[in-house]
């Protein structure tokens, strides 16, 4: 297939006026009547509507039959057919919504009708203009059996919907539904009323609470931190079973997967709390930076993703901690993005082609482009980085813009000249800032050097301004030079600090200020000062990180133990009470054994994954013996007796004491867990324990117990799944995931089934990356199976074979000889048969 290119970008000849759609649901033949008001080019050019799997039944150009044939990617109505000026086109298709497996378009999960239309699934809906430069106001009628009907905008009688605001398709939404709401009133800060409410089935009506309490924050925050109102009378959130992302910003009409609505603390750990504020928050905050916004094409889609990330970031920062929250989001861009970079598939933040816009919802898009947002703040500031955000909400507000728009505003606004900084945009890769120090007499120079390492299709890369927040030291751990950014912006550079009375411990890339990889000798000694007295709370954690890796490191590659002032360091903030427990337990959690492997491959080595699981288990054992006499008294002093409640610091002491019984089960045998798993009154606790036991090869009968317990419900079953998985053995896991796809309860056609399952397969990386193959051989039958109903999610899937290059000759081989037999697929999706490409090279 040919790529699409940014270069190539046209706006449309054509504007559409208005839109009128009428649905007449039934499964296996909805029609849709779509009644478009078009203004025509006065270039007199054909008109070419977008359409997919539609059988066309008329269509109708001011009345007038047209007789046309549709390809199979769209209809041209050629220019000697149309009139100047204004016209009407009013097409009548039908569509097959209880054959629709892949999820895009209108599809049935459950016997509901649901869309989900972005990137490009309108199209698949009826024939229209399918991008989002094309903006409409749109009335919409439903008619069906069913009670509950719902689509954009304001209600204008039963199964009438009028959205006024101009919106592209993708924002387009219809559910209809035996549904039941959880309502709420939210009153704007101009005083106009807003109905709330969350629509799901009777059965799930009292595991809403937490998510319409994460939507009235939201409202609350975005009023006050961005004087964003809402602008609807209504907000409607579904919750749906089947669905490929998270959630869909719809205007006024959000879906979400119901993973992320869904909650009580009998099913939902605190995970799945933190996630579901922070998603709601998400698909809220995408009503300014992304529907009043919008994007002109989709190569500018960070542009509403970076920018709402970034958002929800903040939020839950400020409704949690801040420090934790960071560390979080650190975590996660550094295991998704910074791997993203590093191997076949890096690509920029605005990307310059693809051949299916679905592959380009990445950690790169999402998590970076967040990155680089709170690297421009950094850079022009809070008030700066307020006028900007005024000025784009003033200046863009009904348009579909570009991420020139967005450095213009901050350009005008703050005066400053962002040429150099758009190369975070365009240029892929995680920069490495190589940094080396001298001090003499009261004056300390850092040399800072940055190398922005070649990624696919880009050889070259020039310097970028890297925003590096420094803070100094004293030897007795007092901060002599609170956080200070350093703006390095040429290839090599020099910053001095004189006047100082002692050699300083520098503490640098505070509060991880750029997305770079830092390059720094660094002794133990230090890392364990920092992880003391570091005053930026995400670099003290970062030290303890630093420390386990580097120790981490070298039992994989000359089997050395840890030295006993790693364990001295490490005890002193399990049990130091003036820390958050949230942090602790983030202390306490070692490198993961991906990360392990990312990181010995970025020195040189090849990974060996079964070394690399075996010292981190050795290290696990060495920590649990060196806590195990005061992990007792952690356990009581954090064992909550009250009832459960899912804020932060409740959430911080459940983790804390979580980590503490791992630890524990590592030298009990399992008797404490089992005695935690047994009496416990929430599901963070329940899980915790049960985890804790299938890492230490037990388990087995509370697994039973679990489903016993859960068997009805799926959203806790899909945590059974991916437990075993996660947690067995290298050696078994092939073999166990192969049998869970027998269980009676898997069902690929369900995503949220198939990445239980799966998902846990790609994250068992001792067992995925085991040396028979058989992991490798597993995920790519299921791929292939997976891809002839739901391409999109098959495609996301294969990421998993994205870090073949870091393999050794053997691991690699076999990888590529996977993903060439996918690739040989007859019928291969072109969402899987693009991403095998890349990752082929
Ligand atoms: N903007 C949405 C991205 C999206 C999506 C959601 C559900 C199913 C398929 C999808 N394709 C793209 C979600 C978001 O970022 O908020
Ligand atoms: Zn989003």
């Amino acid at each position: 297939p040919t790529p699409v290119r940014l270069a190539d970008y046209r706006p449309s000849p054509w504007r559409i006026d208005r839109v009128a759609l009428q649905f007449r649901l039934a499964p296996r033949g909805t029609t849709v009547t779509a009644r478009l008001e078009i203004s025509s080019a006065p270039g007199g050019e054909d008109l070419r509507l977008d359409g997919e799997g539609l059988r066309l039944l008329s269509l109708r150009l001011d009345g007038r039959a047209l007789d046309l044939r549709p390809d199979d990617r769209g209809l041209t109505i050629p220019a000697a057919d149309l009139p100047q000026g204004a016209f009407t086109l009013e097409s009548v298709v039908e569509i097959d919504p209880a054959d629709n497996t892949a999820l895009e378009g209108l599809y049935m999960s459950k016997g509901m009708y649901c869309t989900q239309c972005e990137a490009e699934g309108f199209r698949k809906i009826t024939f229209y203009p399918d991008r989002p430069d094309v903006m409409a106001p749109f009335d919409v009628t439903i008619e069906s059996d069913l009670p509950v009907l719902l689509s954009n905008g304001n209600p204008a009688g039963q199964g009438r919907w009028t959205d006024p605001w101009p919106k592209p398709a993708y924002l387009f939404a219809l559910v209809a539904g035996d549904l039941i709401a959880h309502s709420a009133r939210f009153t704007t800060a101009s005083g106009r009323g807003v109905d709330l409410n969350i629509w799901v089935r009777q059965c799930d009506e009292d595991h809403c609470a937490y998510a319409m309490d994460s939507l009235i924050r939201s409202m609350r925050w975005d009023e006050q931190v961005y004087g964003r109102e809402y602008d609807l009378d209504v907000f409607n959130i579904v919750a749906v079973d089947d669905f490929n992302m998270g959630a869909m910003e719809n205007k006024g009409l959000n879906i979400f997967n119901s993973r992320y609505v869904l909650a009580s603390p009998e099913t939902a750990t605190d995970d799945d709390y933190a996630r579901i504020e922070a998603i709601i928050a998400h698909e809220y905050f995408h009503n300014w930076t992304g529907n009043r916004i919008t994007c002109r094409d989709w190569f500018q889609l960070c542009l509403k993703e970076g920018l709402t990330v970034y958002r929800d970031q903040q939020f839950s920062g400020d409704m949690r901690s801040h420090a934790v929250k960071r560390i979080e989001d650190v975590l996660m861009l550094r295991a998704r993005q910074f791997r993203e970079d590093a191997g076949p598939l890096a690509h920029p933040v605005r990307p310059e082609s693809y051949v299916e816009i679905n592959n380009f919802y990445t950690a790169t898009v999402y998590e970076k482009g967040a990155e680089v947002i709170g690297m421009l703040r950094r850079l022009v500031g809070d008030d700066g980085y307020a006028k900007a955000l005024d000025l784009y909400f003033a200046r863009h507000d009904g348009e579909a813009a570009t991420i020139e728009d967005w450095l213009a505003v901050f350009e005008e606004a703050t005066g400053r000249d962002l040429a150099q900084f758009k190369r975070w945009y365009s240029e892929a890769g995680t920069p490495r800032v190589r940094v080396t120090e001298q001090y003499e007499a009261g004056h300390l120079t850092l040399h800072l050097e940055q190398i922005n390492p070649p990624t696919p299709g880009q050889p070259r890369k020039s310097p970028k301004v890297i925003p590096i927040a420094v803070g100094l030291l004293s030897p007795e751990g007092r901060e002599v030079l609170p956080t200070t950014v350093l703006e390095l912006t040429g290839a090599q550079q020099a910053f001095s600090f004189d006047g100082l009375e002692a050699r300083p411990v520098v503490s640098i890339l505070r509060g991880f200020s750029a997305p770079v990889i830092l390059e720094r000798a660094v002794g133990a000694a230090e890392r364990a000062f920092l992880l003391e007295h570091d005053t930026d709370p995400f670099n003290r954690w970062e030290a303890g990180r630093a420390l386990a890796k580097d120790l981490l490191a070298r039992m994989v590659t000359d089997g050395t133990d840890p030295g006993p002032d790693w364990m001295t360091a490490m005890e002193a903030v399990t049990f130091d009470d003036g820390l958050e427990p949230a942090f602790r337990a983030l202390v306490l959690r070692l490198p993961s054994e991906d990360d392990m492997a990312q990181t010995l491959h970025a020195a040189g080595h090849v990974p060996d994954p079964a070394a690399i699981h075996t010292a981190r288990r050795r290290m696990q054992a060495v920590l649990a013996n060196g806590l195990a006499a005061r992990l007792p008294d952690l356990l009581a002093a954090l064992d909550d007796p009250g009832p459960y409640t899912p804020d932060a610091a409740a959430a911080g002491r459940r983790a804390l004491r979580m980590a503490a019984l791992s630890l524990l089960s590592r030298v009990d045998g399992g008797a404490a867990a089992r005695a935690t798993f047994t009496t416990a009154d929430n599901m963070t606790v329940e899980v915790g324990a049960l985890a804790c036991l299938l890492e230490i090869g037990a388990g087995d009968e509370e697994l039973t117990r679990f489903a016993t317990r859960w068997g009805e419900d799926r959203l806790v079953m899909d945590k059974w799944f991916t437990l075993q998985i996660l947690h067995a053995a290298p050696e078994t896991v092939a073999e166990r995931t192969e049998a869970l796809t027998g269980h009676a309860d898997f069902d690929m056609r369900n995503p949220n089934r198939f990445r239980a399952i799966f998902g846990a397969l790609a994250a068992n990386h001792a067992g995925f990356h085991h040396a028979d193959g058989a992991s490798y051989r597993l995920l790519a039958d299921w791929l292939i199976r997976l891809d002839a109903l739901n391409p999109q999610t098959a495609a996301r899937m294969s990421t998993a074979f994205d870090s073949w290059s870091r393999m050794d000759v053997d691991r690699q081989d076999m990888i590529r000889g996977e993903l060439t037999r996918i690739r040989a697929t007859p019928g291969l999706s072109r969402d899987l048969g693009e991403m095998t490409e890349r990752m082929l090279g």
